[in-house]
């Protein structure tokens, strides 16, 4: 009986003196290792995160992969396919960051294939021409580019050390989109209005990619409070764009926003009101393609399962068991 009132205070105070350890720790910019102690909070979040994040890599090779059978030269096909390959690897890379934390890959899929757990918005929207796969790795990539460098400096260690290979992959895919986007936006009147169609279709969901307001985010707080963010949703977005509006403009090509505006004394580009209720349905299962892709994945499972069947019974065969 004693013990049972004294117990609870003592690991109070131990948590309480492990909270402090650990947010001195990441002021002094020390990386979180798997083994050590935090608080479940960060765990929570982490997990939440990095499994969104690498479902959002796998379900995001669904757009573009509808086009590797229609590149127009050898040569695009090539590059598409390398692109579309490696955010299969930033997905496993995050799986595996994840895996740190004691999530489970089965786990983790069975969210994503009962429809329970999140991924990027972005992803359910269909790429309709040859030109959306510029616009996919300009504005797309761009944007992913931006969060992730910021995820890089991220406390915990294995998401930073994924986020820094990722990233520099993530640029090779930017300079595909612009290298698509520059031609065509150059080519004849066709192709450039094949261009400008598809600036029209991904500029606003590209930007609802960053999350809601800040003032709308619940998740934010402690995320920049423990170092795993360390700009918000709308910081992030106003530096995208910021950076990829005067990019557009300079090709001829114009951003579909009627209230678009440079403020001089900010420096910033100012753009109208984001239609968040669009946001919320596409987050809620609702968007244009949340079916189609679920089902793609579900499919992609099924005609895997005979190979991790195989890999299970080897596995056994050569532990001998
Ligand atoms: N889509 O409190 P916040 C890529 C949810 S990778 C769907 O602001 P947070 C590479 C959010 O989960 C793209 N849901 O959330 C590529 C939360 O719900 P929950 C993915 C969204 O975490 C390129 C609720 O709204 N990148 O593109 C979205 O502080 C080309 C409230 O929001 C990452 O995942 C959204 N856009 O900030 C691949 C990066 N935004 O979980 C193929 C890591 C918000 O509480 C081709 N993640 N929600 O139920 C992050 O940086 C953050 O999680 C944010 C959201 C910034 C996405």
């Amino acid at each position: 009986m004693y013990g049972a009132t004294v117990e609870p205070i003592e690991d109070a105070q131990t948590d309480d003196n492990r909270l402090r350890e650990f947010e001195a720790r990441i002021a002094r910019g020390e990386k979180i290792e798997p083994g050590d102690w935090m608080p479940d909070e960060y765990r929570r979040q982490l997990i939440r995160m990095i499994s969104q994040h690498a479902h959002s890599e796998i379900v995001g090779m669904l757009p573009e992969g509808t086009f590797i059978t229609r590149a127009p030269t050898l040569r695009r096909k090539l590059i598409l396919l390398a692109k579309v390959q490696d955010e299969g690897g930033h997905g496993q890379y995050l799986y595996h960051a994840a895996e740190t934390l004691g999530a489970t890959r089965e786990d983790m899929l069975d969210a994503l294939l009962s429809g329970r757990a999140k991924y990027s918005s972005i992803f359910n929207y269909p790429a309709l021409s040859w030109a959306d796969m510029g616009a996919i790795g300009w504005l797309v990539d761009g944007a992913a580019i931006l969060n992730q460098t910021m995820l890089a400096k991220c406390s915990y260690g294995p998401y930073a050390r994924a986020m820094k290979r990722i990233c520099a992959e993530e640029n090779f895919h930017k300079r595909q989109g612009q290298d698509i986007v520059i031609t065509l936006a150059t080519g004849t009147p066709e192709q450039k209005v094949m261009m400008q169609d598809a600036i029209n279709r991904w500029w606003w969901p590209t930007l609802m990619m960053f999350g809601p307001h800040d003032t709308d985010s619940p998740n934010s707080a402690v995320l920049i409070r423990w170092g795993i963010k360390t700009k918000t949703n709308d910081e992030l977005r106003q530096m995208f764009i910021n950076q990829t509006v005067p990019e557009l403009l300079a090709l001829g090509l114009t951003i579909p926003d009627p209230d678009l505006r440079y403020d001089e004394e900010s420096g910033n580009w100012r753009i109208g009101p984001i239609n968040w209720d669009e946001f919320w349905q596409v987050v809620k299962g609702n968007g244009p393609c949340n079916q189609e892709r679920m089902d793609a994945r579900r499919r992609a499972h099924e005609d895997g399962r005979w190979v991790r069947e195989a890999l299970a019974a080897y596995a056994e065969k050569q532990s001998g068991t």
